[in-house]
């Protein structure tokens, strides 16, 4: 599991990797138009720098020589129109094409959230959140960098230096030729940077990784480490994957601190050339000083998209590796399925029936073994057990969290795997141990944001089960803001809240999945009224460590290690003394106990 982690975070990376190409542009697809228009817009500007030199050539070999005002005059206007229209005609593109990738890659990331919304929980249970989180941000955005600057700025590259080479030609074959001896040396120094930027910038991401990854589980325990004075030995860990991430970064920037003073360094070898031999041939009058002059600026101006074009490369590389990690996220299928033909699941009346039923989280380790039961519409059943028995295994199977490995469970006599999952959760609502809340307000959470929910049935909600006490004395009542996972709640107020979300939905089957967590004799005696007031007219599954619950409930069953072991109403199971009489008095020594506290 986390092997894999890391090992999708060491995905090097082909610069060009003719399959996953083929699926990104798909996503341009839609904007195909505009690019091929961007494209060729491009090779309008690319001519416009190479004219340039050759503007100047004429000035000087023509009207300089000449001493024609009139005509410098021209081209020098000629000159400065060049630099304004290509000044504007960028503007554009360059809004143009960040536009177009933003495009595109606002699609891609509503499509990955889509997806990761499908996959079944049990992809959650391995993967880690920042792992997802840096999929939808770092991951696309590199992709940004590709659709945007990436592709359409090769051509511009390309047809820059197609212009400048056949400027060059026109003007003096040797000495183009002269001139582009460098070239070699230009290749190989660019050939080795890029092998080496490529390496060090493995480094970089795997170190960022362990960095975000660290900073995330720490301030989720914040308290922990507080509590712990951790604070110093924390730091120390910390810093130690700061510097391994500071010294990964400074190495690839050394790389690229060789690489642009290379360039620039066979750029004036270059120039030097042209001097040499240029010059010898002005003197021997084979050519113009114009064109000496033209040469010179074009050698400036050729290196500029050669470097540029090294660093589309990385764009690329790290363009494909994300991309490589994306989809294989959009390929992951671990989805709950739907029945191709769902059965017809309407107004239901609660009946739930499990038959065989065997399931496993992990491959081979089955937690819940052979278990039969079924519950008569209206019914309230608690299940008992002890921690790690598998009694919210139960819930999460009946409510396809999980699919089950044999065996078949039944809601009004149609196996859950022939209807719609919409439709069955419809008719379902859970209040989970962990209560979890939105960032909103109290009245969004109750509600969940469903406009089927007036903000008269969210208060009568709350009302019932006796959270609107605690609601109305908050400044802002129903619409104080909630902060992530209900941070500014107490544990009891948010279990309140959780009560009065399923009420709102009315569902026709309640399942409550309680924590016995540290609530206070009063709470717990408010949460018990909502309880009784929830459990009416509906079919409930109750997993209760309250006796009172327990007590009132129409069946009771024993779950132990993954097995029903006894099931019965309270009397019976009492009169049996196996394992729910041993809990029994376990937990009726414990409430005496409370009692004469
Ligand atoms: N388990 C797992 N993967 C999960 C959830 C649970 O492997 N995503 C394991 C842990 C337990 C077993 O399954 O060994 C049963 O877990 P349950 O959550 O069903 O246990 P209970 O709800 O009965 O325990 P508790 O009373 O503590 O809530
Ligand atoms: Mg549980």
């Amino acid at each position: 599991m986390s092997n894999d982690y890391k090992k999708d975070d060491e995905i090097l990376g082909k610069a060009y990797d003719s399959k996953l190409m083929k699926r990104l542009l798909s996503y341009a697809k839609p904007y195909r138009k505009y690019i091929i228009f961007a494209i060729l817009m491009n090779v309008v500007v690319a001519s416009l720098g190479p004219i340039r030199p050759y503007l100047t050539k004429i000035a000087v070999d023509n009207y300089i020589a000449n001493s024609d005002y009139k005509g410098l005059m021209i081209i020098g206007l000629l000159l400065l129109a060049s630099l304004l229209f290509q000044a504007v005609i960028q503007y554009f593109l360059i809004y143009f094409t960040e536009y177009l990738g933003q495009k595109i890659i606002y699609d891609l990331r509503s499509q990955l959230f889509s997806h990761v919304q499908k996959l079944a929980l049990k992809f959650f249970d391995k993967t880690p959140i920042g792992r997802l989180v840096t999929r939808v941000t770092n991951d696309i955005e590199s992709l940004n960098a590709l659709f945007s600057s990436g592709i359409v700025m090769v051509f511009s590259d390309i047809f820059i230096i197609l212009w400048i080479f056949g400027f060059m030609f026109f003007l003096d074959v040797k000495l183009s030729l002269v001139t582009l001896s460098v070239l070699p040396f230009l290749f190989y120094g660019t050939f080795l940077f890029r092998r080496k930027v490529r390496e060090s910038y493995r480094d970089v991401r795997l170190h960022l990784a362990r960095l975000n990854s660290y900073m995330q589980e720490h301030i989720t325990g914040m308290n922990i480490v507080q509590i712990f004075n951790k604070e110093k030995s924390e730091l120390k860990k910390f810093s130690s994957i700061n510097s391994d991430y500071r010294k990964s970064n400074i190495k690839s920037i050394f790389y690229y601190a060789v690489f642009f003073p290379s360039v620039e360094l066979i750029s004036s070898v270059a120039v030097g050339l042209i001097i040499w031999y240029g010059g010898g041939n002005v003197l021997s009058s084979t050519i113009t000083i114009g064109v000496l002059f033209a040469f010179i600026q074009y050698t400036e101006m050729f290196f500029r998209p050669i470097r540029d074009l090294s660093e589309k490369y990385n764009i690329m590389q790290t363009a494909m590796a994300s991309s490589e990690r994306i989809f294989k996220l959009l390929d992951n299928k671990a989805f709950i399925n739907n029945s191709d033909t769902p059965l017809n699941f309407d107004n239901i009346k609660g009946e739930i029936e499990f038959k065989n039923v065997w399931f496993e989280y992990k491959e081979n380790e089955p937690v819940l073994k052979d278990i039969n039961f079924r519950i008569n519409p209206g019914e309230t059943v608690a299940i008992v057990g002890a921690t790690g028995a598998g009694k919210t295994s139960i819930i999460n199977i009946l409510t396809r969290f999980y699919d089950i490995k044999s065996g078949n469970i039944f809601v009004d006599g149609k196996d859950i795997k022939e209807v719609n999952k919409r439709d069955l959760r419809k008719y379902i609502s859970i209040v989970l141990q962990d209560v979890f809340l939105f960032s909103g307000t109290i009245s969004s959470n109750i509600s969940m944001d469903n406009p089927n929910i007036s903000y008269e049935k969210i208060k009568k909600a709350a009302e019932l089960v006796g959270a609107d006490k605690f609601i109305e004395a908050l400044p802002n009542k129903y619409d104080e803001i909630v902060m992530e996972r209900g941070a500014t709640l107490s544990v009891g107020q948010k279990q309140l809240i959780s009560f009065a979300r399923a009420l709102a939905y009315n569902p026709q089957i309640l399942i409550l999945d309680e924590a016995t967590s540290s609530i206070d004799t009063e709470t717990e005696e408010l949460i018990q009224k909502a309880i009784e007031k929830l459990l009416i007219g509906r079919t409930a599954i109750v997993i209760a460590h309250r006796l009172s619950t327990i007590q009132n409930a129409d069946k009771i069953i024993v779950l132990h290690k993954g097995e029903i072991r006894e099931t019965g109403n309270h009397q019976e199971l009492l009169a049996k003394k196996g394992i729910y009489y041993k809990l029994y008095q376990l937990q009726y020594k414990d409430q005496e106990i409370n009692k004469s506290a």
